[in-house]
Order: structure tokens, then sequence, then C-alpha cells
């Protein structure tokens, strides 16, 4: 029978480095059991050492990846990673509006681990207005948040309210990820559309090797809600997903080094009700 097996995609850009971008989601779905797609909205050149080169993908293009796996898939959950510039979130909005590619993952990615963009600032607007209203969930961690939400995030009570912010823009479901904290325990904070909230704890792993960590937690979650699993399993697994591929190292690279794909998952996460 056609179309029977659990189809995801992704909607971001390339990392020839394969640790991040849409190579760490199909590598993250294929680890989850789901068979990954992707529609390339920019390209890297990039290593474990920065970013050397970005070539944007012509918005003809992206309409007609689009086309491609409208016409033949059935995909059940879809994501969005580096989206580059306003031109590229207006495109994956027109075409996301046309297609029914199911829950949106949106993971609002802004800067590389070596600090170099891959958003514009003007961006980040178009984002707000264009793309969170039309997001099932969106994943910032707290530099992010803070661009998306225009003031600092220093508090537990910070990231709760950085959350609701966030939900009055439209998109249902919020996780504000802690990992750019500091503290030894790292917590994320998440709101659900329904208004109950929870937080996810694990112990903060001392590595450089964190490069795709964003990326591999959301194509997480993007598997799971394609699975059926309810938003909030999704995204426990998701947590204990990434913590494995993080705790669990590879050798790939001579900087910032990739998350291990084939990791177990990490049952050490605690989840917290609000
Ligand atoms: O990890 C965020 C990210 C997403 N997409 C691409 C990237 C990166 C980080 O480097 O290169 C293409």
């Amino acid at each position: 029978m056609s179309n029977e097996t659990i189809q995801v995609v992704t909607i971001a850009g390339s990392d020839s480095g394969g640790g991040a971008g849409a190579q760490a989601d199909l590598k993250t779905f294929q680890a989850r059991q789901v068979f990954g797609m992707s529609i390339f909205v920019a390209l890297t050149a990039q290593n474990t050492l920065g970013v050397q080169a970005v070539h944007e993908v012509p918005s003809a293009f992206i309409d007609a990846q689009f086309q491609s796996l409208a016409s033949d898939f059935h995909i059940r959950a879809a994501k969005t990673g580096m989206l580059a510039d306003s031109r590229v979130v207006r495109t994956v909005v027109e075409n996301y509006k046309k297609v029914n590619f199911g829950p949106l993952i949106v993971d609002p990615v802004m800067i590389a681990k070596g600090g170099h963009p891959l958003l514009q600032p003007e961006a980040i607007e178009t984002i707000k207005k264009e793309l969170l209203p039309i997001a099932t969930v969106c994943t910032p961690n707290l530099p992010e948040a803070e661009e998306l939400i225009g003031k600092k995030i220093l508090t537990e009570t910070d990231m709760m309210q950085a959350a609701a912010i966030l939900q009055n823009l439209g998109v249902k479901n919020v996780i504000i990820k802690g990992g750019h904290g500091t503290l030894d325990i790292v917590k994320d904070f998440v709101l659900l559309e329904d208004g109950t909230a929870f937080w996810t704890e694990a112990k903060r792993i001392k590595t450089a090797s964190t490069h795709g960590t964003g990326d591999t937690f959301s194509a997480c979650i993007t598997a799971e809600l394609a699975k059926g699993q309810p938003l909030k399993e999704s995204i426990i697994t998701a947590r204990k997903f990434i913590q494995g591929a993080i705790a669990q190292p590879i050798y790939v690279g001579n900087g910032h080094g990739p998350t291990n794909h084939w990791a177990k998952l990490d049952d050490s996460v605690r989840v917290i009700e609000a």
C-alpha cells in the first residue's frame, strides 16, 4: 500500500559538515524510525571549525521542492531550521499554507555554534509575524528567545514569561531551552497550548561537541509527533534523545563536533510539573 510508512520533512539549510542543519534532522529521523525528506532553502560550506560560505536557494526552487513532495508523499509532520532571510521565511510560509504537511515545528535558528549568522536580523520580525502564527511548536534557545521577545532572560520567571509572550504571537506550544545558561543542571521550560506547563531537567555535560543540538532536538519532536505520540511525550522523548546524543560522544572534526545520532535515550532526564 502506498504512503503508509510515516514520512516527515525538514525545511532547512545544508551543513556540509553533517552535524547540524538538514543533515542532523535526517539522521534523527532515521534514528527515530520515520522516513525523512528535505527541502533545502540554503547551503553552507561548513565544518566543525566554522561556516566558510553560504549559498541561498532561489524561491522558485524552494517552490519546486514543496510541489515535488506535496504531489507524491503523505507527510505527517514538518520542521524548519535555518531560514536565512525574510525572502526565504515568506516563501516557506506561502508554500506551507498550500500543502498538508501536518504539525509544524519551528526551530528559530539564528547563529551557528562558531558565531556565524544563519538568519539576517531583518527576518526576525517576519518570523514573528508570519511564521509563528502557523507553528505548532517553537523551540528557541535562550539567545533566540531574547531576540524574539526583545528582552533579556535571566531567571526562571523570565523563561516562563518569555514562553507566554511567544504564545501570544500565535505559536501554540513553546519550549524555551536552557542549554545556553551556565548552571550545572539544564532546565527547559515548556508551555503547552492548554496553558499547562512543565520543566525538564538534566545534568549539563561538559563537552565541545554540541553542534546541531537544537536541530536534533526539534527533529526528534517532529518524528515523535508524526508517529502519533502526544506532544508532551514527544518533547520528553526528544529531551532524552538529545541528552543521550550529547552524553554518548563521537569524535568527528577538530572543532565543535556533532552529537551522536546513534545514541540511546538517556533516562536520567527528569520532568517537573509547573
Ligand atoms: O544548529 C543550527 C544550524 C542549523 N542549520 C544549519 C547550520 C546550523 C549550525 O551551524 O549550519 C545549516
